[in-house]
């Protein structure tokens, strides 16, 4: 079904006219033609998290007493799932919201291993909320969205909430949004140099094409696994995971390799970094504005100054970089130095179209990760 046509079939049915969420690149054809129809406005808000795009439905609807859409990934469920549970539901406030869920590991299809428990439990943990679903699949058709839709409003009516299953494939696009920023380096140029310079210092990288990407560059290198721990899936938490890493191996530097959309999506742990200030932590952001594993949607980075706001919660040294020389220096300066200590690093969108995945497994990735601060 065409993502235009499901978008107007859903906002006849319920008068939607405010969306509010993150991006999932199975669902790139719903959010672009989002983006086709409202740009990014007050109309459409792209959310730091899944429960901030919640939050933010909550307050459309309070505001105008018409119903919102939330859009995310399943893996979004469990940000979505407190705001849900203590605020929109018909124990609490009754507030009707419409979410769209992209269905990454759908059981019977092949995805990573991030995807295959969330994609198992996606529809269950729905039905828990008491939230009404309808999968969306492939073959379904425009009239049989309209039944479905006609099926839901009462429940809408009722003040509840209901959900959109979307099946791999099940929404396409023919205006595909081009997303692009001002900045030249891509995020993988800026990965070699870093793996240049931080030689077999630990890692901790962020969800997304920056762990595929540094996974190659160490494959090409020749260089082993064990350095680098991949935070395939818990969005916004590899600052948090390499923070108790840094506290517990004080003589060993560690850097976090972390993405815009993920820093922001849990920012508050920059604040707890700050506080704890372990002198051995770097913080990366590579910065392009933009969700760009997920198709590239904007984040509200491009809007705000991230070095800033470590500056704020007390990260004691504050790097910038935008070529390849200018994070050769940074890395360098961050080595060097003893004290905590954050890089923002703004790189362009775009990565290769061969970039592969990870081939070892999700548990030897640990296995040998733990191997090697064990030993050090
Ligand atoms: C909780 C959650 N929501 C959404 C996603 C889907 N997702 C995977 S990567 C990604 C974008 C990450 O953006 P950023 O950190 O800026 O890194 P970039 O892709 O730009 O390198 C998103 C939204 C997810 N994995 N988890």
């Amino acid at each position: 079904m065409k993502a235009a046509d499901f978008i107007d079939v859903l906002e006849e049915a319920f008068g939607i006219g405010f969306y509010a969420g993150v991006p999932d690149s199975l669902l790139s054809p719903f959010t672009g033609e989002i983006v086709n129809k409202y740009g990014v406005s007050d109309k459409h808000i792209v959310a730091a998290n899944e429960g901030n795009a919640t939050g933010l439905a909550a307050g459309y609807h309070l505001a105008t007493g018409k119903i919102p859409c939330v859009y995310m990934q399943n893996s979004g469920e469990g940000n979505m799932l407190n705001p849900y549970a203590s605020l929109l539901a018909p124990e609490v406030y009754r507030i009707p919201c419409v979410f769209v869920v992209g269905w990454r590991g759908e059981p019977g299809t092949k995805d990573e291993p991030q995807h295959v428990f969330q994609g198992e439990i996606t529809q269950s943990l729905m039905e828990l909320l008491t939230i009404q679903t309808v999968i969306v699949r492939k073959d379904m058709t425009t009239d049989e969205l309209k039944a479905a839709a006609e099926s839901l409003k009462q429940t809408l009516a009722e003040g509840k909430c209901v959900a959109f299953i979307v099946e791999k494939g099940a929404l396409t696009s023919d205006n595909p949004v081009k997303y692009v920023n001002p900045y030249t380096m891509k995020r993988e140029e800026a990965l070699r140099e870093i793996v240049k310079g931080i030689g077999e210092d630990i890692v901790v990288s962020t969800t997304g094409k920056a762990s595929r990407e540094l996974f190659e560059i160490r494959e090409q290198n020749g260089q082993p696994h064990k350095y680098d721990f991949l935070t395939v899936g818990s969005m916004g938490h590899s600052s948090s995971i390499a923070l108790s890493i840094a506290l517990e191996k004080k003589d060993k530097k560690v850097w976090c390799i972390d993405g815009d959309g993920a820093a922001l999506m849990h920012m508050g742990a920059m604040a707890v970094i700050g506080a704890n200030a372990p002198h051995n932590y770097v913080h990366i952001v590579i910065n392009n504005e933009s969700h760009e594993t997920v198709g590239g949607m904007p984040t509200v980075a491009g809007k705000i100054d991230l070095a800033k706001i470590a500056e704020g919660c007390g990260y004691r040294k504050i790097l910038k970089a935008s070529t390849e020389e200018e994070v050769a220096q940074a890395v360098e300066t961050a080595k060097a130095a003893d004290e905590l200590t954050f890089i923002e690093i703004k790189a362009a969108l775009g990565a290769r179209s061969d970039l592969g995945r990870p081939t070892t497994t999700a548990e030897e990735n640990k296995e040998n990760f733990m191997q090697y601060v064990k030993e050090i």
